[in-house]
């Protein structure tokens, strides 16, 4: 009998300044012991990259996208647009608006074509990768015990009393 082969979470950003944000979501998905592979696609700047990537992201065994932009931040919304596999948006901290940008770029999506969108930065990223794991944990009770455990830890870390 073939083993079902276990989904992994992609990470994809606009650009290399992201990833000092993105990065956040490889450390937790790898505390986690989740499979993922991690690009660099822009909407603007590579947009045949970026048709090809979500055309063929539910072939190669993609669970959840994760999508980082800054700015006029239309990656996750684009991506979106041609895959069905669920997209969460992690906007950006970017220069000149401090991300606000990027949030309501990710967030104000018209309706059809959902993107969930995360919270501005590094919160956001692991949050963006936590979500992740709760999606794929419905079907997969390793991902769903190690979420757990991790919500145990960071409840177990918190003081009854402040020093
Ligand atoms: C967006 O433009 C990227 O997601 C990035 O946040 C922003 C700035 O890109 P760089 O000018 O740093 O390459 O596409």
């Amino acid at each position: 009998m073939s083993k079902i082969k276990s989904k992994k979470v992609s990470i994809v950003m606009g650009s290399q300044s992201d990833f000092k944000t993105m990065i956040f979501c490889q450390k937790v998905l790898k505390r986690l012991d989740i499979k993922f592979e991690t690009k660099i696609i822009s909407a603007h700047r590579t947009p045949e990259r970026m048709y090809e990537y979500a055309k063929n992201a539910t072939n190669n065994n993609i669970g959840v996208i994760i999508a980082g932009a800054g700015g006029s931040a239309h990656l996750p919304g684009m991506i979106s647009a041609l895959t069905s596999l669920p997209v969460l948006g992690v906007p950006i901290e970017s220069k000149k608006l401090k991300g606000l940008d990027s949030l309501l770029s990710i967030a104000q999506m018209p309706k059809g074509i959902p993107v969930g969108t995360l919270a501005i930065g590094e919160d956001g990223a692991i949050n963006a990768a936590l979500l992740a794991a709760s999606i794929l944990g419905v079907n997969d009770n390793k991902i769903k015990n190690k979420l757990n455990q991790l919500r145990l830890t960071q409840s177990k870390a918190v003081k009854k009393k402040p020093k």
